[in-house]
């Protein structure tokens, strides 16, 4: 199939690198977000999410006159939804007396939804957001339909996920292999034609269901694997030794491959996915509601490491570094650092946060402070949450000219820690057997 013009749905973290990449390749692209914010920045150049390189593509990407924004699509030969599917707020699923969160699918309905006036016989339609399983056959096509086309005999349906790392998105979009599930053969050709514009890496045609189960199969991995090194981490506690060192050596297995502990996992994905399975099959998936569980814990026990340290935290001054969700990146969502500062706040604690890559986040009830030096003068403790790279590179001797504190909680094994212990910090570890 031949592709001029795509349009595409939602230019968040996903849509916008898309957009400007397939502008770059010379297709005329549409880009279409509700909300006029982001419509306005975009007209100016200016962009609302942090990316590296993305701002100077997307930049490029407008003084070629081949992508442009919109509130409202236009007919195209293609139509790419990627649009956000977070969790229902105040709404759960029960199963067993056990409950579980539920996808808010609200954004992909809509997306679909205003296709349908500008749907055309031949077009290509794709939704990249991750979905529960399903999500394409039941739900997409039926709304489509109400085009008076039907998906798959008058037009290619596709579900392809996006699989790119925040942080590298760039560079990711284009080298990782791209699973194409379409509603038949023809689909899935359609959606490896389209992808092939600009795509390096393999792409793998498989049907709709198995492409939706893929990407949350890789997250679910994901959040199952880094559940077992947390828990490896309290196990540790309990028997007195030390996590990292033992993880190290069982990963000296061929067939060995531990993930590493940390304060918990956060982010919009490896969080979220794995509770869509839940959703769908909650009797089939234990194991994904334990991990999950687990995982959410860990700020709670990242708190119990933090009172084994100080005592009480009532009134305790604590410097927090660190709220991204990972390592050198800007993204603050579903933080398990913010999580933990916000359980030493309900512990009695007077936290400061630090986090180098938002400085003028303005997070409810977190006081967050102006630099590194404001974060740690009066603290009694320091705690690591974040393995940002100039964190892991703080000089112990200089930070002990900066702070009265002489303890540090390192929650992400990021330090020297016979360096600071030399400085006279005593040093807590997660996972370190005391
Ligand atoms: N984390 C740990 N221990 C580890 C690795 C990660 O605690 O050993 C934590 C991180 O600190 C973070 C969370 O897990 O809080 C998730 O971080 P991540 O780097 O594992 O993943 P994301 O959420 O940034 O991106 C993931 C990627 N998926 C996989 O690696 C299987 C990415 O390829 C997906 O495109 C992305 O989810 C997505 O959009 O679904």
């Amino acid at each position: 199939m031949n592709f001029k013009k795509v349009c595409i749905l939602g230019l968040g973290y996903i849509g916008l690198p898309t957009a400007s990449t397939f502008a770059m390749h010379g297709i005329k692209v549409l880009g279409v977000d509700t909300n006029p914010r982001i419509v306005e920045m975009l007209g100016k150049g200016e962009i609302h999410i942090h990316e590296p390189g993305l701002r100077d593509i997307v930049k490029a990407a407008l003084a070629s006159g081949n992508f442009s924004v919109s509130t409202k699509p236009e007919e195209a030969d293609a139509f790419l939804i990627a649009v956000p599917t977070p969790f229902q707020e105040n709404k759960f699923g029960e199963y067993n007396g056990q409950t579980y969160k539920l996808a808010d699918m609200r954004a992909v309905i809509s997306a679909a939804e205003v296709i349908v006036p500008y749907l055309r016989k031949g077009n290509l339609v794709v939704l990249e957001s991750t979905s529960p399983p399903r999500t394409t056959v039941d739900l997409i096509a039926p709304i489509l339909a109400r085009s008076g086309l039907q998906a798959g005999r008058d037009f290619h349906l596709a579900y392809s996920p996006e699989r790119v790392l925040p942080g590298q998105i760039l560079r990711e979009l284009i080298e990782n292999a791209r699973v194409i599930g379409g509603l038949t053969p023809e689909s899935s050709q359609a959606g490896h034609d389209l992808y092939k514009i600009f795509v390096k890496g393999e792409i793998i045609k498989t049907d709709a269901t198995t492409a939706e189960m893929v990407k949350l199969m890789e997250n679910t991995y994901r959040d199952v694997n880094i559940a077992i090194a947390n828990e490896f981490s309290r196990l540790a506690d309990k028997f007195g030794i030390d996590v990292w060192e033992a993880i190290s050596l069982a990963n000296r297995h061929p067939r060995v491959k531990i993930l590493s502990p940390g304060p918990g996992v956060g982010g919009h994905c490896i969080s979220v996915d794995p509770w869509f399975f839940v959703e769908t099959a909650p009797e089939l998936t234990p194991l994904i509601y334990h991990a999950r569980k687990v995982n959410d814990a860990q700020p709670h026990y990242v708190v119990e490491l933090v009172k084994r340290a100080l005592g009480s935290l009532k009134s305790k001054k604590i410097a927090a570094l660190g709220l991204a969700y990972k390592p050198d990146v800007d993204d603050l969502r579903e933080s398990p650092a913010n999580e933990v500062v916000r359980l030493l706040q309900e512990e009695g604690a007077q936290v400061k946060a630090w986090e180098p890559f938002k400085p003028d986040a303005n997070l409810p009830g977190i006081d967050m402070a102006s630099s590194l030096e404001d974060a740690i003068k009066d603290a009694d403790a320091i705690v690591l949450l974040v393995k940002h790279t100039e964190f892991v590179r703080l000089d112990p001797q200089a930070i002990a000219l900066k702070t009265k504190a002489r303890i540090i909680i390192d929650t992400i094994n990021g330090l020297n820690h016979e360096a600071w212990k030399n400085t006279g910090f005593s040093v807590y570890r997660l996972g370190a057997g005391k």
